[in-house]
């Protein structure tokens, strides 16, 4: 009996094994413009050289490769890069300047090497590409040392390696670290090893799975059950080069508005109007600031999206007004499902426009959300986005500032998909193809629709849109939230390894609900969570349906107090914040950067994921454990200054520093000049005034300051302030250099206030461009060595110059 059951087990092993049907041999190939085609016999396959370090491949299984377009990719001109193309009875090799593809012939396998000839990553010589049915999957070989990290939102540990995970948008609120899969499909990943790494980018957008030495320790393998077999390989070698190519092939996320850098206030919900204008009151009273108040679904007459409930916000234009007075922007949720009512507007206009979802025979398809039955925009379909968009009209008519994209995997509630039903036709760029293709992508879609939408209806103001689900390159047109987490403990590590995740995946603006979106949080959980969304881009509270109050000062008055020199903080840095952003802008390089990726070269910090980088200056290591007043560190190699203390710190080595329930670890790169500025109850309350420069001495590196009006798209037009601070220390002088600003932005006449860190004397003279500066302008003092230069800021090159 056992016998036969084995052999039997065997026999459907063997079988499904089989079914996979490998590439075969190279027959012929030819260079035509950047491509090189090969055919290998029915099969054929296409090799892009689009950068010296980036190679696209194809692989299609029946001579015929689908139609080329995706919703990711949004680069396609590449400048022509020279290449040469070589072969022998036994190999294609095709070498740019930054590496070398060789191409095995009998069967076809691809290997990159380095320009130097060693291996970055190879097709496993066994499987390479194949292909099941409509399934499509590529082996590689997975070196024992080589680890991977990246695919965007996934709730474990940082590091991929020995897991495998699948990429279909789901709606999984209370999720565990090995819940899979959740929101959001980046298939996009690194393999790091021996301190380089190269990327890998599979722009398949059915549901897709990701091996990473799970099922066999020495190969890997990514593959997807519909599509082509398409994917980019990014060379490096550092993670920064990989990221930044591939944020250039799939785009960055544009500058975001400063208010939305802001602290942001949300529960599910607020309302009526009278609770949100004392939410509002009390943020004032007790001099905690926030720039965002949000409202979730009971803002709506019956769930209806684009309407307000007549009962809960009357008269919403005069309610946004007043509080926009005293700073408040109001971000709305909008979610894809329009309600089946031939009463209801959207309803009617979206049907006369054709832009519902429908099955193959004509029938729209119908699901449960929050108003009942609804049918689902189309957002493949540029028509419903142009309709999708139209409709946030009576919304920015009210003075709404931004928009909340929620339940857009879609999600269902009813059905056996928990989404729209698979056979269900999207129009695809006409294509006309089924929704198993367009599941992935529905999110993102949705979010350019808002975004676009939004543009046009305040086309001189950069829109603010939130998302829950997105693809690759979502980070176009929306910021991204981890979904329904918990308060637990637990939970806030996964917030920091998904926002790591996230933000080395392409998305820099991301976030997780502060406290935990179910369940309540003790003080202590909270002020933590709240600590580390100072650094996480997206800081806001939020706070599930009949759950007790989360807000700042719901804890209690010693909690009040920690939890407002939290926020504090956060707006102090907001100079430095808004910079780092705007590079993140300009070059994809994330926020929030995992160690591994900030120090590559450092293995000891593969395996630790619970610090980071915030731009290149700032190391956050927050604690994340309950009852916990130290911190353990891994300082990298270098000067380190402890932020706090500003004492110095030797790097390459472990540290354990203090960290009562009121202090975030954070440690200032030496040579670093961090940009902050006075407490505000919200971002535009009044201009930074003073600006603040904390020069912490050590070898100077880039410290660039970024400024603009913070809302419009001038900053497009020139109207910003650019500039670059170097400073060179020597034991007679300090020299600090400030160049012109580029950019012909002006802020408001203010102080720029020079806090020298770390000087051990008193200096005979200050001059400021060659000027000589009273003893009024400065002051020392020895026992902070600390020396603070006063003057005023100018957008004129300028130095200071202090003498010993
Ligand atoms: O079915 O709008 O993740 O943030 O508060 C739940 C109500 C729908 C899920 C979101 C959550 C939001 C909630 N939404």
């Amino acid at each position: 009996m056992m016998k036969w059951l084995l052999s039997a087990l065997l026999l459907l092993f063997t079988i499904t094994h089989a079914q996979w049907q490998s590439i075969s041999d190279v027959d012929s190939f030819h260079v035509d413009g950047n491509k090189v085609k090969i055919t290998a016999e029915k099969s054929i396959v296409e090799l892009s050289v689009l950068a010296p370090d980036l190679i696209r491949v194809r692989a299609a299984r029946d001579g015929k490769f689908l139609p080329d377009e995706s919703v990711a990719v949004v680069k396609t001109d590449w400048t022509s890069v020279r290449f040469s193309v070589d072969s022998t009875a036994h190999d294609i090799r095709i070498r740019t300047s930054g590496l070398t593809v060789h191409i095995q012939k009998d069967p076809l396998r691809i290997v990159f090497e380095d320009p130097a000839g060693r291996v970055l990553n190879e097709d496993d010589p066994q499987n390479g590409m194949g292909w099941d049915g409509k399934e499509v999957r590529v082996w590689k070989r997975k070196p024992k040392d080589e680890f991977y990290f990246g695919l965007g939102e996934k709730a474990g540990s940082l590091n991929r390696t020995g897991k495998s995970f699948t990429m279909w948008n789901s709606d999984i609120p209370g999720y565990k670290a090995d819940t899979d899969p959740l929101y959001q499909s980046v298939p996009f990943f690194y393999g790091f090893r021996n301190g380089r790494a190269y990327g890998i980018f599979f722009d398949n957008s059915y549901w897709s799975s990701f091996d990473f030495g799970k099922e066999s320790p020495d190969r890997y393998s990514f593959g997807a059950q519909g599509g082509e077999i398409n994917y980019y390989f990014f060379a490096g070698p550092k993670p920064e080069d990989v990221l930044s190519r591939y944020t250039e092939l799939v785009g960055r996320m544009p500058l975001p508005p400063r208010w939305s850098l802001g602290y942001q206030q949300c529960r599910w919900s607020y309302y009526p109007e009278s609770r949100v204008r004392q939410l509002a009151a009390t943020f004032r009273e007790k001099k905690i600031p926030c720039d965002v108040i949000y409202l979730d679904i009971d803002y709506m007459q019956g769930y209806r999206i684009f309407t307000w409930s007549r009962k809960n916000f009357p008269e919403p234009k005069t309610m946004i007004g007043d509080l926009g007075k005293a700073g408040f922007k109001f971000v709305v949720i909008v979610d894809p499902g329009i309600k089946v009512d031939s009463t209801y507007r959207a309803f009617q206009t979206g049907t006369a426009q054709n832009v519902f979802l429908k099955y193959p025979d004509g029938i729209p398809f119908v699901g449960k959300v929050w108003p009942g039955d609804c049918e689902f925009p189309d957002f493949s379909n540029p028509t419903a986005r142009s309709w999708w968009g139209a409709n946030f009209k009576v919304l920015t008519d009210a003075g709404v500032r931004g928009f909340w994209n929620d339940m857009n995997e879609p999600s269902v509630f009813d059905g056996p998909d928990k989404t729209v039903a698979l056979d269900v036709i999207h129009y695809d760029n006409g294509l006309y193809t089924s929704h198993a293709k367009n599941h992935n992508t529905y999110g993102m879609l949705m979010t350019e629709a808002t975004y676009d939408g939004v543009r046009m209806l305040r086309p001189t103001e950069r829109p603010f849109v939130l998302t829950r689900a997105s693809y690759a390159g979502g980070q176009r047109y929306a910021a991204a939230w981890t979904g329904d987490n918990e308060s637990r403990w637990d939970n806030l590590e996964m917030a920091l390894w998904m926002s790591l995740g996230v933000s080395m995946s392409g998305q820099p603006f991301i976030g997780s609900d502060i406290g935990g979106f179910m369940g309540s949080p003790s003080g202590e959980l909270f002020a933590r969570w709240l600590e580390l969304g100072v650094f996480t881009p997206l800081m806001r509270g939020h706070s599930v349906i009949n759950s007790p109050n989360k807000e700042p000062w719901a804890f209690g008055p010693t909690f009040e107090a920690i939890n407002r020199k939290t926020i504090d903080l956060r707006y102090q840095f907001l100079p430095y914040i808004y910079t780092v952003m705007y590079e993140a802008s300009q070059t994809g390089l994330p926020a929030m950067r995992p160690l591994c990726f900030e120090y590559p070269e450092d293995p000891s910090f593969i395996w630790d994921e619970n610090e980071f980088m915030f731009g290149n200056s700032l190391l956050v290591a927050p604690v994340l454990r309950e009852g916990d007043s130290t911190r353990d560190v891994h300082l990298p190699a270098g000067e380190w200054y402890d932020y706090w203390t500003d004492q110095k710190l030797e790097g390459g080595k472990n540290i354990t520093v203090s960290a009562p329930v009121d202090r975030l670890p954070m440690f200032v790169k030496a040579g670093a000049i961090l940009p902050t500025q006075q407490i505000v109850q919200y971002t535009d309350q009044s201009p930074i005034d003073p600006l603040t420069l904390s020069v912490y001495p050590g070898n100077s590196f880039s410290s660039d300051y970024y400024e603009d009006d913070g809302v419009s798209f001038k900053y497009q037009e020139g109207d910003f302030m650019h500039r670059a601070y170097r400073q060179e220390r020597g034991d007679k002088e300090i020299m600090l250099r400030i160049t012109r600003s580029e950019g012909k932005y002006q802020p408001p006449s203010r102080e720029l206030l020079v806090r020298f860190v770390d000087v051990s004397k008193d200096p005979r003279s200050v001059l400021v461009s060659g000027v000589v500066l009273d003893k009024g302008g400065w002051s020392y003092d020895a026992s902070a060595r600390i020396l603070t230069v006063k003057i005023k800021d100018t957008t004129e090159e300028m130095t200071i110059e202090v003498n010993f």
